[in-house]
């Protein structure tokens, strides 16, 4: 029997989809299953425009209309629908609620420089005391101040600001709501008051009425509007408040045994590496370590270390697109897979692998400079990408333990980068600990959990969260053996704090 149906969209930086959640009993086994349908995907692809670099947000909420409609079609009933997407982005509405210009993505060079700005005027240790996340260049307090010290007429002409999933369904429904897990992205909200932090805003120039009181996910606030009903031949479907920043709603699907810590990577684009907490763990040692804290569902934290991800492979794969020499990511994997084991490492976190273009020639300066081998081949490239990415999970996974006084038993690895067979296998070499993978439409689930919190089928997030482990396997790696990998450790550790 089918309990519920609901619709999740999940927006990644170079890709969405919409997919359908189906909550059944299962009689046989006495307990109830989630089955996902994949319905509707589509490319998300940044514009630029007059030296800024911006998300299509209305080719978006147009892909979005497509899904919603899609769904009727294929005959599925959904009773209500989250958002979720990337964090820190946003939208700002004039007093109308009218949207006042497109969006910026988060890699505008708008925010060059900013960080170090904000630390010189404010400090880096009340930045982190007050807002308690990594400093990264697009965190919104930094995209903020650059447009407040660039004057920007659309800074001064806002009345609302909306984080990327709230703009969205604000388009659909015409509610404003600020949902928590994204409002803890923009280093502008203090977890430990769990207020927003006005003085800074006032302080940087930046108008404080912009932001609206905090929802927390698993909350209906609105419906389709009667315009976006009658274009779509749709029903007014209900809208949820999910984890609406991607990373949160992958945290949820974490197929975690209940009570016990857990050590986890959402790999994607980013890589996110965490832990769950009950509190923001705001420390000295947090600081110079570089880890964020930023609220999860159901009343968490998660510890996190954003690490750059497979956005350096992905950013060569394009180049190989564009010189005709197309090849998919399996095939990239397969020749690295050839290619010889450390050759050349690099730190994946280094400041110059963070803006579009060029990458292949920036990855290899960074071995010339740093007296490596000069990789040349796609398995050569692909291969330092894959080993560096291992090495620098299992660097961010000691020093979570070192913070937490835990210790973890291995390492779950979920979202759609876990499809890169060779990064789970490498990763459990370099932490010398199984590596258990799935599910790998992760923020999907976890942001269809918080629809079933929100219609009563599931009591809270344990309960949803056990669902998962009963509906998507999960599959083990095993380590190798330890002593290929010491000597890399070494290196990459020397590396990280040489260059
Ligand atoms: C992952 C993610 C990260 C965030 C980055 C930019 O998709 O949401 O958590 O730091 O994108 O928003």
């Amino acid at each position: 029997t089918k309990l519920a149906t609901v619709l999740a969209f999940d927006l990644g930086a170079s890709s969405g989809r919409a997919l359908i959640g189906e909550l059944v009993r299962d009689e046989a086994a006495g307990s109830n299953k989630l089955q996902v349908t994949e319905i509707h995907r589509f490319p998300n692809q940044p514009v630029a425009l007059n030296g800024h670099l911006h998300w299509d947000i209305l080719r978006l909420l147009q892909e979005l209309k497509i899904g919603i409609r899609k769904a009727f079609q294929l005959g599925y009933e959904p009773q209500t629908f989250g958002i979720d997407t990337w964090g820190v982005d946003f939208g700002l509405l004039d007093a109308n609620g009218e949207l006042l210009g497109n969006p910026y993505h988060y890699r505008d060079s708008q925010t060059d420089g900013i960080v170090e700005e904000l630390n010189e005027l404010i400090g880096k240790e009340r930045l982190y005391e007050q807002g308690g996340l990594q400093f990264m260049p697009f965190n919104t307090i930094n995209q903020l101040y650059a447009m407040s010290k660039a004057g920007s007429p659309k800074l001064a002409a806002a009345s609302t600001l909306l984080l990327t999933p709230d703009l969205l369904a604000y388009f659909l429904t015409g509610e404003k709501i600020c949902e928590f897990t994204m409002a803890t992205t923009t280093q502008l909200f203090q977890p430990k008051e769990q207020l927003w932090n006005k003085p800074l805003m006032e302080k940087l120039g930046i108008p404080s009425k912009l932001f609206i009181e905090p929802t927390h996910a698993g909350t209906i606030f609105g419906q389709l509007t009667d315009e976006v009903c009658e274009e779509l031949g749709v029903p007014p479907i209900r809208a949820v408040a999910v984890g609406s920043h991607d990373t949160e709603s992958a945290a949820a699907a974490v197929p975690a045994v209940a009570g016990r810590p857990f050590a986890y990577v959402v790999c994607g684009t980013w890589s996110l590496l965490g832990t769950e907490l009950g509190n923001p763990l705001v420390t000295p040692e947090a600081q110079s370590l570089d880890f964020s804290n930023e609220g999860g569902v159901g009343g968490t934290y998660q510890l996190l270390k954003n690490i750059m991800g497979l956005w350096i492979l992905q950013e060569c794969k394009r180049e190989w697109d564009e010189q005709g020499n197309e090849l998919s990511f399996s095939e990239i994997t397969a020749h690295a897979e050839q290619a010889e084991p450390f050759r050349s490492l690099i730190n994946p976190d280094d400041a110059s692998f963070y803006a579009p273009a060029g990458m292949i020639k920036r990855l290899q300066a960074y071995c010339k400079e740093t007296g490596q081998f000069v990789p040349q081949s796609v398995g050569e490239i692909a291969r330092c990408i894959i080993e560096s990415l291992a090495l620098r999970y299992n660097q961010a996974l000691g020093q979570m333990e070192e913070l937490t006084g835990q210790s973890f038993s291995g390492l779950h690895m979920v979202g759609g980068g876990i499809q890169n067979e060779l990064l789970c296998r490498l990763t459990a070499s370099a932490i010398g600990r199984p590596v258990w993978t799935g599910p790998v439409e992760a923020s999907a689930i976890g942001n269809m959990q918080m629809q079933f919190v929100a219609l009563g089928q599931c009591k809270n997030l344990a309960e949803s969260r056990s669902l998962v482990e009963a509906s998507f396997p999960m599959e083990q790696y095993a380590p190798g053996p330890t002593h290929d990998w010491a000597a890399a450790i070494e290196r990459f550790e020397r590396l990280c704090r040489e260059k």
